[in-house]
């Protein structure tokens, strides 16, 4: 183990030679501007091949490497129809430019940013989370300052520059990640990396690069396992890992593949692949035991005698502990100019099988779901997580390789609309116009209700799917969906320092609790801000791809590409460094 902590180490400090020899000016506060414009960015570093041949012993195959609001607030309820669009509309918002009240309803989105952040920087600046009710200051993330390195990029998206120069002052000053207690590796990947990339991608200021590296670099020690499947607990101040003792050793689908893009473009910035290649073998090493229909169970563990993945549950879902895997299939494709067809190929073996197995429809209503299975048998329930599926499943559709017009992105584009619908009533047949965390179909007097979970936590994914619908397709009625969900966010939601969650959304004045997720920073506003948006931030079909806590980061370019494809995958030779992993 001390053998592995020192190697570890000695990466860690040579990475943190290249950070530092790129460092143009992290330090400067700059004066409040109407567009920042981006530090040009570093040329990646590359790493020694000698030295990073020895970190990483692990080869990827890869298949083919180089092979939108009406004007008026009248409520509408319109189900939009699935027509052939000619072409996509990049930021639909062109068809409504410069609509004042669009702009108002954008700057409306900007001051809930402002008020949650001024929350967050007057009781708990550098703190894991702020307590909505009770002011507190909450560490409950390692101390990692996960908010505010989660909000760093809705800050400067949002023109919030001075906010975002004291938010970048800590992470120069303060930001570290000798971090004792063991922490979730996917969430921090996810909020942590993902939000130090995407804010290092806006502002090209590499202060966020050295903190992405640190964080990188233990993060990947917890591949260091006998399979190579990355550990869902990482003790990053020892740079190793280990597993929750509830998993009993298995891994979880949407854990071990959700790491990826931002692993990949941590590589494609710093010229050293070991991070896409550890990272990206977990997916070759789940291609060599896809289902026939593509459809994933969500508890995995290692079969030392195949020495495979084998699958130790059967339950499938698009919701929780699946989700991420599906949508990281097809942003991994775009992400590297969608060249590694291998990727493409299991997101569309994945989603014919969703679509042919899982996809139901109510009875009376004719609300298009997607129903979980386990044991071969359905189950007619859905996560509010699984409402990112109308995004993922848009986005699928315009970049489908058939076309736009072929049969299977028209099958998905209508899917991605018809869920879409149904996720919109989880919304609207609430007394409180927001959504509960679960839903059943098939309910004694109802087509759909909440489960027992009937808390709302200021979860991103319908707004997600708003947004991505509306950047797509341009109809209007997406915003107009995003606006009825921002009144009732301020409504219910809403406290005297920033936003909380809520106990039961069928009341119709629900019981607040003393809690805000960074997600909602990172996510949820940012969504509807963009929403409504028509500076065309983000361009979803020809520059960025969003990590699955809505940063955005830039596509990886063909040379970056190149350098970090390694050929003639062979399982059989990439076994672990290092075989470590402890289970708490
Ligand atoms: C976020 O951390 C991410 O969107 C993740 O993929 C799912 N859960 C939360 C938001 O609900």
């Amino acid at each position: 183990m001390a053998e592995v902590a020192a190697k570890h180490l000695e990466g860690t400090d040579r990475l943190h030679r290249h950070a530092g020899e790129i460092v143009l000016d992290s330090s400067g506060s700059s004066k409040k501007k109407k567009k920042k414009k981006a530090l040009p960015h570093p040329k990646p570093q590359p790493e020694e091949e000698e030295a990073e041949a020895e970190a990483v012993v692990i080869a990827t195959k890869r298949n083919e490497i180089f092979a939108h609001e009406k004007k008026t607030e009248e409520k509408k309820e319109t189900k939009p129809e699935t027509k052939k669009v000619e072409l996509p509309k990049i930021g639909g918002a062109s068809v409504e430019k410069d609509d004042p009240e669009n702009r108002r309803r954008r700057d409306a989105v900007r001051d809930a940013m402002r008020h949650a952040w001024g929350g967050y920087e007057k009781y708990a600046f550098g703190k894991d989370e702020v307590s909505p009710l009770s002011h507190r200051a909450v560490e409950n993330w390692g101390g990692m300052g996960n908010t505010l390195v989660d909000s760093l990029d809705t800050l400067w998206i949002m023109e919030l520059y001075e906010e975002f120069d004291r938010a970048k002052e800590w992470v120069r000053t303060k930001l570290h990640y000798n971090v004792q207690n063991p922490i979730s590796t996917f969430e921090t990947t996810i909020r942590s990396l993902g939000g130090l990339l995407a804010a290092y991608d806006r502002s090209g200021d590499a202060v966020f690069l050295t903190k992405a590296v640190d964080l990188g670099d233990r993060l990947l020690a917890t591949f260091n396992t006998k399979s190579g499947l990355p550990s869902g607990q990482s003790l990053l101040k020892k740079g190793t890992g280990g597993s929750a003792g509830w998993l009993r050793g298995s891994y979880v689908l949407a854990e071990v593949a959700t790491l990826q893009v931002e692993f990949r473009y941590l590589a494609a910035v710093t010229g050293n692949r070991k991070y896409a290649t550890t990272s990206e073998k977990v997916f070759h090493m789940l291609k060599e035991v896809e289902p026939e229909d593509g459809l994933y169970p969500y508890k995995l563990g290692w079969d030392a005698h195949t020495n495979k993945i084998r699958f130790t549950n059967t339950q499938i879902s698009f919701g929780a502990m699946g989700d991420s895997f599906y949508e990281y299939l097809l942003k991994v494709w775009i992400q590297g100019g969608k060249k590694e067809s291998m990727y493409r190929e299991m997101y569309d073996k994945s989603i014919d099988g969703m679509a042919n197995k899982l996809i139901q429809k109510t009875k009376k209503e004719k609300l298009t779901y997607i129903a979980e299975r386990s044991n071969g048998r359905l189950q007619h329930k859905m996560d509010h997580l699984a409402c990112f599926m109308g995004g993922l499943l848009a986005l699928g559709a315009y970049t489908d390789p058939g076309g736009l017009d072929s049969e299977r992105a028209q099958r998905d584009l209508q899917l991605a609309k018809d869920i879409t619908y149904t996720c919109y009533q989880m919304y609207k047949q609430m007394p409180s116009g927001l959504a509960a965390e679960k839903f059943s179909f098939g309910c004694e007097s109802k087509d759909m209700c909440p489960s027992s979970a009937r808390f709302y936590i200021l979860r991103p994914e319908f707004v997600e799917s708003l947004f991505v619908l509306h950047h797509l397709t341009g109809d209007p009625t997406y915003r107009q969906w995003g606006w009825e969900i921002f009144q009732a966010l301020e409504k219910h939601c809403k406290t005297d320092i920033a936003y909380a969650s809520l106990k039961d959304v069928m009341v119709e004045n629900p019981i607040k609790e003393d809690k805000m997720e960074s997600f909602f920073l990172a996510e949820t506003l940012k969504y509807l801000y963009l929403l409504f948006d028509e500076e065309g931030q983000v361009d979803l079909l020809e520059k960025h791809v969003l990590n699955t806590e809505a940063h955005p980061l830039r596509w990886i370019t063909d040379t970056e590409l190149q350098k970090l494809a390694i050929q003639n995958f062979d399982p059989q030779e990439v076994g672990p460094t290092i075989v470590h992993g402890e289970v708490w």
